[in-house]
Parts: structure tokens; sequence; C-alpha cells
């Protein structure tokens, strides 16, 4: 087992993985920007050590400070949490050069689930069901766009091979609008991701967001947990996440798990990570991306199954094996996840930094709150605006909801704007709380009033 492990990320995940690097016995190092000194998470590591200014480019993006600070504090391994540098192919690379163990896959798993064409062609191979589209990249001089397209069907969506984020997506619901629409998308994917590869695929109506947590070992063995649904989104950020979904009942459990699995094995996986599925009305499932980090919203499968994802993330890293089977996880009730942004609603979501002036942390039986924030703590303006996570589990969804919307009550964050209204919105709607999201909820229910 590893004997000291660096963070290199801040936040509520920094703090989430050094508590869990404490209760395995490995000394944790944080690191910290210029404007980070006074963050929970370096309060609470072993040792902290600086890696730049303020912007992230400087400093949690720096990738030869990072490794610097590894090698000076005699780290074996780096977790890299989610976003910054946890899916940055060269990065996992020169870790591996360096002879720190990168907690999380291989520079060559990142690379093949990155690539969303490539993903999409290696899962239809393997047999694993994708949405009707393009074989390949397309580009609006290209013959047979207007054939392929109309053989799916309209309307259909453009969507960037680098892509995640909705960037570089777009819809097209007829002939007239499929040159500009691939040129114009291509345009953005070039911009955001510096590729302008794009494809298309046939537009769901109003899908649900499914996606399965798997784990595999070093022998191969992998295993994937009950279900997590994040249908509840704004502009492709997830606000609330929940396990079960209303919409999977055991046996489309079995059949979505089993596929994951198939996925998974197809790359070889060796470490934590997450199958996204599109899930339509007549329970037609369709792989849509991997995620190759542990994600925001892996509380909600924690709570229903008991499994620490970041221990076990790090136990596979060092080496261990899984001694489990999905046939023996046991769902415990219900979980639900929102997540908290410290910006303006009722500014189109603008974000919100400055001092904290107080922070009132809700509690009790079934609650847990995963977040870097304290009373008097200053929000830089440079990161994410992810404030906290609330995380419920109860016995019944029903149960669930009612100790949320609890949470949400006595949850205080005065001196800046946060998205706590528009979760205690959401946890009032009569469709919500019957369990029919899908994936423009809040565009029917909430932005629309
Ligand atoms: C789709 C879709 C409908 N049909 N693909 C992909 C990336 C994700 N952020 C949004 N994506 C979608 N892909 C097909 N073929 C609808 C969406 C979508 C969506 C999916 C899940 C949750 C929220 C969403 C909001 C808008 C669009």
């Amino acid at each position: 087992m590893f004997k000291k492990v660096l963070v290199a990320n801040r936040g509520e995940i920094a703090v989430r993985v050094i508590r869990a690097l404490g209760e395995m016995g490995i000394r944790s190092v944080a690191i910290h920007s210029e404007v980070d000194r006074n963050c929970l998470h370096v309060e609470m590591a072993d040792e902290k050590i600086c890696v730049g200014p303020g912007p992230s480019l400087e400093s949690y993006l720096n990738i030869p400070n990072i490794i610097s600070a590894a090698l000076i504090t005699k780290a074996d391994a780096i977790h890299p949490g989610y976003g910054f540098l946890a899916e940055n192919i060269y990065f996992a690379q020169v870790c591996g050069d360096s002879g720190i163990s990168f907690i999380g896959p291989t520079p060559d798993t990142i690379k093949k689930m990155g690539d969303k064409i490539a993903a999409r062609q290696m899962m239809k191979k393997l047999g694993v069901p994708v949405v009707p589209g393009t074989d390949g990249p397309v580009t609006s001089g290209d013959p047979d766009i207007f054939k392929t397209a109309k053989k799916i069907g309209y309307p259909i969506i453009v969507k960037a091979s680098a892509g995640g984020g909705g960037k570089g997506m777009r819809i097209v619901k007829s002939e007239d609008e499929l040159k500009d629409a691939l040129d114009i998308a291509g345009g953005e994917a070039k911009k955001a991701f510096g590729n302008d590869s794009v494809y298309f695929e046939k537009y769901l109506d109003e899908p649900r967001h499914v996606e399965f947590q798997i784990l595999g070992d070093k022998k191969g063995r992998i295993v994937y947990l009950p279900e997590r649904d994040c249908s509840i989104q704004r502009r492709h950020q997830k606000l609330v996440e929940e396990s079960p979904s209303t919409a999977v009942e055991r046996s489309l459990r079995r059949k979505m798990g089993k596929t994951a699995r198939l996925a998974a094995a197809g790359v070889k996986y060796r470490t934590v990570g997450t199958v996204e599925f599109l899930l339509d009305k007549k329970e037609n499932f369709y792989f849509m991306e991997m995620n190759t980090r542990i994600q925001v919203e892996h509380p909600v499968t924690e709570m229903i199954t008991g499994i620490d994802l970041v221990k076990e993330q790090i136990r596979l890293a060092a080496g261990e094996t899984l001694d489990y089977d999905s046939d023996d996880i046991k769902i415990n009730g219900h979980a639900i996840e929102c997540r908290i942004n410290a910006e303006d609603p009722d500014r189109d979501f603008i974000p919100s930094p400055g001092k904290v002036e107080r922070f009132i942390s809700p509690g009790g039986m079934g609650v847990r709150v995963e977040t870097h924030l304290y009373s008097g703590y200053i929000i830089p303006s440079f990161y994410d605006s992810l404030l906290a996570k609330v995380i419920v589990n109860d016995k019944t969804r029903k149960a669930a909801i009612a100790k949320m919307r609890g949470a949400l009550g006595e949850m205080k964050v005065e001196g800046i704007k946060t998205t706590l209204p528009l979760h205690k919105r959401i946890f009032e709607n009569e469709d919500f709380v019957k369990g029919d999201v899908y994936t423009n909820f809040l565009q029917k229910h909430i932005f629309s009033i």
C-alpha cells in the first residue's frame, strides 16, 4: 500500500480524498495555489506545498510544478480528484515516467475513452448498444451526410468527438439545417477542445441520464454497482443525482449493469469509473460515454451500497483486488444528492465569489455534507463554483425527499448567492416527487414559471 499520497486538487473533493487517506493510515500531501493557503484541504492534510499563483493554469494545472511537489515530498502516488488533471493523458503519462502511481486509469484508457467517436466504435464492436449514427467523423463537405441523416431520421444531434459538457452539440430538425450545424459544432469544438471532429446520431426524445459505477481490478474482475439517475441538469451541469433511478427496476438494472461491465471489460478497466447511458421511455438504453475518474456524484452510490469508492480507488491503484460481486450488493434504501453552487440563480447563474459570513451545515441521521466551506472562508474567483454537496439516505425515496427538504432548510450560507433556493423549488415540484424526471425537467418546470 502507498505510504504517502499527494492530492492534486482543491475544494470538497480534496477534503474527501484526504479523509479517505487518513482512514487508511496513508500520509496526505495537499497542494495549493497562492490564494488557497486558508483552504480546508490544506488545513487537513499532513503536509502542504504551494504549486503556483491563483490562476489554475499556473497552479492546479501546472504539471511540472505538481510533479516536482510529489518528488520533493516523496509521495508514492497522486490522486487527481475530478476536473483539473483527472483525465489528462499527458499528466498520467508523466506520473508514470516519474515513478509516481497515478490513481486512475492508464494513459491509453484515458485516451481511448476521451475520443467519443473511437469509444462509440469500440462499444459497437463489443456489442454495447450505441445510438444509431455515423460510423466516424463527418464534415459539411462529405457527400453522404444527407443520405445518412435521412436513414437515421430527423431530428439528429451533432456531437463533438472530444466533447463533453454540451460544447459542440447541435440539434438538427431538418435537412436544410444540417450543413450549418456541422460547421458551427465543429467550430465550437475546435475552440473548446482544439479538435474540430464531429459526428451525428439520432436525437432521442426526453431521455434520462442513467449511469453505472464500475470497479475493475488487476485480475480482470469487474463489478458494477446500482445506477445513478442524473437527469436533472442545467446546461449539462448536474444539479440533483439519485440512486436508484425511478425508471429502473431489477431486471433492467441487471441488463444495463451487465452491459456496463461488458464495456469496462472490453477496455480492460482496472480502477473505478462510470459508464453513462441514455435511457428512453421504451427502456431502450444506449452507451453515451465512459468517465475514467471519480465523479462528483459518487456519494449517492456510497450511501446505498456502503462501499467507500475513494478508498476502493486507492486500494485498486495499489494493486489490491475486489472480493465481492455485483450480485452481493444490497441496495440500502434511496439516496439523493444536491450540488449547491456559489451562483446567483436570479442573474443567469453568474458565479458569486466572496466571503462566506456565516455557514451552518445541516446534519442528523442519514444526512451527509461534503464541503470545504467554513464561516469566514473567502471563495476565490478562479475556480469551480461547487460549494457543497448535500447527500441524504433513507429507507424510501419519499423519506429521502422529506429528509432533503429538512436539510436544505437547515443549511445557511450567508454573504454570497447560492443555488439553494433553486434546489428547494425542485424538491417541492410535483413531477420530481413522482419521479418523473428527464433531461429537460428544469426547462419545463422551473425556468418556465
Ligand atoms: C443526447 C440527447 C438526446 N439524444 N444524445 C449528451 C451530453 C450530455 N451532457 C447531454 N447529452 C445528450 N445527448 C442523443 N442521441 C440528449 C442529451 C441531453 C441530455 C442528456 C442527459 C441529461 C441532460 C441532457 C440535457 C440536454 C441534452
